[in-house]
């Protein structure tokens, strides 16, 4: 005889899930044993938002649905911010909760930690399923793997009954019951008209233009779209994720120039990317009302989401791009040289003043100065991970530091969410062995600080910078009482990680800064840089200060 358990077990390691980011209770903790002891790598968090957010980015550096184990009730309520999270930015992750007796739950006679969880997750998962006896796991696993990784990837919700896991059943039913999923993420062929019209239109563009979204970053078709821009010629503006798909150094790259080729392109190849606020819907003083879209996505409803689109391609990446490239006659798209000329002299200009600022050595740093140092550091390490949340450290990080190598960084996304930090940190640190550092706000670092424990229990190789304003966006003058974005002045975070036997360092100056990020990278040891910045630095909400309600009666 066999049981839930078992069987729970069996099913992910029969598609091949190698890791379980969890928080241990009723009734999991059995479960969470029990793979330990099968060979899954367990990974347990303090907080389940945490472990959500690490199995999310697990997804999306693996293309495998990262999973996150919880507990009934507050335990997945508390995971749900990251399913929510997962599915909005397109990463797939399965959520595994356990929940309580169903006859309770149901008639709500209160039972311990009583939740309807499925419903409560439908509204925030890509699809959700309970799984109510134990021959049904297998099939109900593999439905799991279908919906999380195929066409648009996103967040799972599978409910497992308490009951489930503790009934038995005969081995020889419960292994024909284990099913392993074929090509759950098909390729999708786009239609060759669809790439008619978009060679159309590219084929007379003057100012084109290709934006890189992190959708493009996720479908690993590094190569083929190395080779559309470079064949084509046309500049690219990356996402943020998607920096180093193509590294920020390329010649072609139009980061430096950004508004300008926004305002001016008159055609615009969306390759994995949403026209959502971080374009600005596409509208607005940013971009011309004249400009055409060629959009490749493999979700036919993104298409006209905000502004009409000319030429749809409907597909997967690697399919789509590779249909285009096969489809393009050398020379058949030109872009004009008086636009390429326009923007280099402005790539020229705007990088000359973004030097000076980082070359200024004010004393307490700012955001430039300090990252300026971090740059140079992290331009000798194209391997490691960076993560980055915040406002201003959000910003400012992007814009300075510059990635080489593909799905490298890893940020607060499309939602602009804060507390991913440590959740990523670990899960890159995990997958891939590789070195982290993660370039936090202060405010954004105290959402899954605790995680540093996580850190420090797993011996992670994990470099925490902490660009510390006193606050959210800035600090509090001295002598005042709090104001509502004001925290602790001179709070010393070192100290935290001290007492999980990591590294602290308290850096006032760029040359203890650059030494303390080498050190932390060279040692792979956990490691907390509190970086002191000026507490009048920052900007209220970075740049996107405009997205800040404003009363008729301030006008
Ligand atoms: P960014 O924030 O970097 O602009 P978004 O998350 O807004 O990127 O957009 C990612 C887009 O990529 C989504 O619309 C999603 O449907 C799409 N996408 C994800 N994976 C693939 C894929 N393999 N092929 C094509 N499109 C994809
Ligand atoms: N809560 C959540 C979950 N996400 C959010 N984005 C916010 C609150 C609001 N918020 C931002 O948009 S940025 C930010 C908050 C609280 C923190 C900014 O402070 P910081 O960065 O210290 O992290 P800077 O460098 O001081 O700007
Ligand atoms: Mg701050």
């Amino acid at each position: 005889m066999t049981d839930g358990f078992h069987l729970v077990v069996d099913a992910l390691k029969l598609n091949g899930i190698e890791t379980i980011y969890g928080v241990a209770g009723i009734p999991i903790t059995d479960l969470a044993r029990l793979a330990q002891a099968e060979g899954i790598r367990y990974i347990g968090f303090r907080h389940e938002q945490n472990a959500g957010n690490a199995a999310a980015i697990a997804g999306y550096l693996t293309q495998k649905p990262g999973v996150c184990l919880t507990v009934s009730g507050p335990g997945f309520l508390n995971g749900l911010v990251a399913l929510a999270n997962a599915t909005t930015n397109c990463f797939p992750m399965i959520l595994i909760s356990g929940s309580s007796d169903r006859a309770i739950i149901d008639l709500q006679q209160g039972d311990y930690e009583e939740l309807d969880q499925l419903s409560a997750a439908k509204p925030f998962a890509k699809a959700a399923f309970r799984i109510n006896r134990p021959q049904d796991i297998g099939i109900g696993l593999a439905r799991a793997i279908h919906a999380a990784v195929s066409g648009r990837p996103g967040g799972v919700y599978l409910d497992i009954t308490a009951e489930t896991l503790g009934t038995v059943l005969d081995i020889e039913t419960a292994k024909k019951s284990l099913v392993i999923p074929v090509d759950p993420a098909p390729r999708q062929i786009p239609a060759p008209e669809s790439i008619q019209r978009a060679v159309a239109l590219l084929e007379h563009a003057e100012r084109p233009l290709i934006i890189l979204g992190k959708g493009a970053a996720y479908a690993r078709a590094d190569h083929e779209i190395q080779d559309f821009v470079e064949r084509t010629g046309i500049p690219f503006l990356p996402m943020s994720m998607a920096k180093g798909l193509l590294p920020d150094g390329h010649e072609q790259s139009a980061a430096a120039a950004r508004s300008y080729v926004l305002g001016n392109a008159d055609v615009v190849v969306l390759l994995g990317a949403r026209l959502n606020w971080l374009l600005s819907h596409g509208k607005g003083p940013l971009w011309s009302e004249t400009t055409q879209y060629i959009q490749i996505d493999i979700d036919p409803t993104e298409i006209d989401s905000n502004r009409p689109i000319a030429a749809p391609v409907v597909g997967d990446i690697k399919s789509s791009i590779t249909a285009l490239v096969d489809a393009l006659k050398p020379g058949q798209v030109h872009p004009s040289e008086a636009w390429i000329h326009a923007i280099s002299v402005r790539k020229q200009k705007n990088v000359a003043r973004m030097a000076e600022r980082l070359r200024a050595n004010p004393d307490p740093m700012n955001f430039s100065s300090a990252l300026g140092a971090v740059r140079e550091v992290l331009a000798k390490r194209p391997d490691v991970y960076v993560v980055n949340e915040g406002a201003n450290a959000l910003d400012f990080t992007r814009n300075i530091v510059d990635m080489s190598l593909p799905r490298k960084r890893l940020d607060s996304g499309t939602w602009g969410i804060m507390g991913i930090g440590m959740g990523y940190a670990i899960a890159a640190a995990v997958e891939t062995g590789m070195p982290v550092v993660a370039i936090e706000g202060d405010s954004a670092f105290g959402f899954s600080g605790m995680e540093i424990e996580t850190i420090c229990r797993y011996h992670l190789p994990v470099t925490i910078l902490i660009l510390n304003n006193g606050g959210i966006y800035r600090g509090d003058p001295e002598d005042s009482d709090p104001s509502p974005t004001g925290f602790v002045r001179n709070a010393r975070y070192d100290k935290l990680i001290e007492a999980f036997g990591g590294v602290g360092y308290h850096v006032t100056n760029t040359e203890s800064l650059s030494n303390a990020v080498q050190a932390g990278l060279d040692s792979g040891r956990p490691t907390l840089i509190n970086c002191v910045i000026d507490p009048t630095a920052g900007t209220e909400s970075g740049h996107i200060q405009s997205l800040n309600p404003k009363s008729a009666l301030q006008q």
